[in-house]
């Protein structure tokens, strides 16, 4: 039995202060049960969890269709390496082309390693297709980007505190303002060979493009010879209000990052898909992992998308969004900003100087989970299977606690 099952809250976050590496500054709460859009504390108290693990529990902590699939596959077989097949990764792979709608699939863990995937296909693709001289790949990044923390991926990043201290840092990258598809367009040269996007900048604070953003970038990458390649770890699987944020403006980048939902809130999965033109340049042993396409992974996978098309996940974002930041929006406090997102990724902003932390701390004490990014801006991704009442609920506890704000 763990060793910490028994201890209270306070005895766990003690322990975790003096064992564990402090690369995060959790919310003074522990959690050691859940179900649905509900956590407990060891105390018994309960909490409505407005984060969804950063969107990778959109189908609800512990779904029984997930976590069934998740006890059968584990008393059958849980890992082979790629060394050989094993019967659950090629129908995990059709369901995901087929709901993707691309011609193939690349199974990685975390979304870093998707992204990282990625990234060596297009300078791949951009070497062995598109003729550019190897070691001259170029590309191009969005400014206050978020793609995850390798040392390659921070080395586009415009944070500060991911970046700094971790130099020297992969070359081949241009930055550009995020939503400006002239300044894309302006920064590609003949060695440019991918561009690589949120549709919803997640990390910056849910920051929602123009309509025509992403049709433009498509048009450019298309005319350049450019891979548009779209980051959709945290926008994808119904979050956004449509199964992927690029849905809302209709467009098909060349490639995905995908990641956290896939995984069902049970196990790290993540994929890039793209058709052949673009996978194909992979050939045996030019990339892989130990526990890429496992069959747990798969399974879990296979019945974390079941759960997206039979509930409807994306409907459901998109009716339960719309009355949130309507709400929301109703809410009287003088610091408030913008209430901004799509679907059930959203974010409330407050003014510059706001320090939303004791907010959040409020919000605890009230029954509801949530994080601030970047001091001011506080995130609300509710797990998308949060039922009317549960979100009215939620809505209760923020204005309270807003409203006391003034
Ligand atoms: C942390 C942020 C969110 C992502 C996008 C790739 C990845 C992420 C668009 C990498 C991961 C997570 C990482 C986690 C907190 C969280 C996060 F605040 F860091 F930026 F969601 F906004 N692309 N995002 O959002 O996926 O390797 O983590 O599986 O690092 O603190 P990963």
């Amino acid at each position: 039995m763990a060793k910490t099952a028994s201890l209270s809250s306070p005895e766990i976050i003690e322990l975790t202060e003096k064992v564990s590496a402090h690369n995060y500054h959790p919310l003074p709460v522990v959690l050691c049960e859940a179900e649905g859009v509900w956590c407990h504390d060891p105390e018994g108290k309960r909490y409505l969890d407005f984060l969804s693990a950063y969107s990778a529990v959109n189908q609800g902590h512990r779904h029984p269709h997930i976590i069934g699939a998740l006890k059968d596959q584990a008393d059958r077989l849980t890992l082979t390496s790629r060394a050989f097949h094993n019967d659950r990764m090629a129908g995990f792979l059709e369901h995901l082309c087929n709901y993707t709608g691309f011609t193939r699939a690349l199974p990685m863990n975390t979304g870093a390693e998707a992204v990282e995937t990625a990234l060596k296909m297009a300078r791949l693709w951009g070497h062995k297709v598109k003729g550019v001289p190897d070691g001259q790949q170029r590309i191009i990044c969005c400014e206050e980007n978020f793609h995850g923390r390798t040392i390659a991926i921070i080395s586009f990043s415009t944070d500060p505190e991911a970046r700094d201290g971790f130099g020297p840092f992969a070359e081949g990258f241009d930055v550009v303002a995020y939503d400006d598809a002239a300044a894309i367009e302006a920064a590609i040269t003949d060695d440019t060979v991918a561009v690589l996007l949120e549709p919803i900048q997640g990390e910056a604070g849910v920051r929602v493009p123009g309509e025509g953003y992403l049709r433009a970038v498509r048009e450019i990458c298309t005319r350049h010879q450019v891979l548009m390649i779209a980051d959709e770890v945290q926008t994808g699987f119904c979050r956004t209000g449509r199964p992927f944020a690029c849905d809302h403006e209709e467009v098909r980048p060349d490639a995905m990052c995908l990641g956290k939902a896939l995984g069902g809130g049970v196990f790290p999965v993540s994929a890039v898909v793209a058709n052949e033109e673009v996978m194909g340049v992979f050939t045996p042993g030019s990339h892989g992992s130990t526990f890429g396409g496992n069959p747990l992974a798969a399974a879990v996978a296979d019945a974390a998308l079941d759960v997206l098309e039979d509930e409807k996940l994306d409907q459901r974002a998109d009716r339960l969004g719309r009355l949130l930041r309507e709400e929301l929006r109703k809410i009287e406090c003088s610091r408030i900003v913008e209430i901004r997102g799509k679907g059930l990724l959203n974010a409330v902003v407050f003014d510059e100087g706001f320090e939303a932390w004791d907010t959040c701390l409020e919000l605890k004490e009230q029954g509801l989970l949530a994080k601030q990014t970047h001091g001011n801006i506080i995130r609300f991704a509710p797990p998308l299977v949060i039922t009317d009442e549960e979100l009215d609920q939620a809505i209760g506890i923020i204005r309270k606690v807003f409203e006391s704000i003034d």
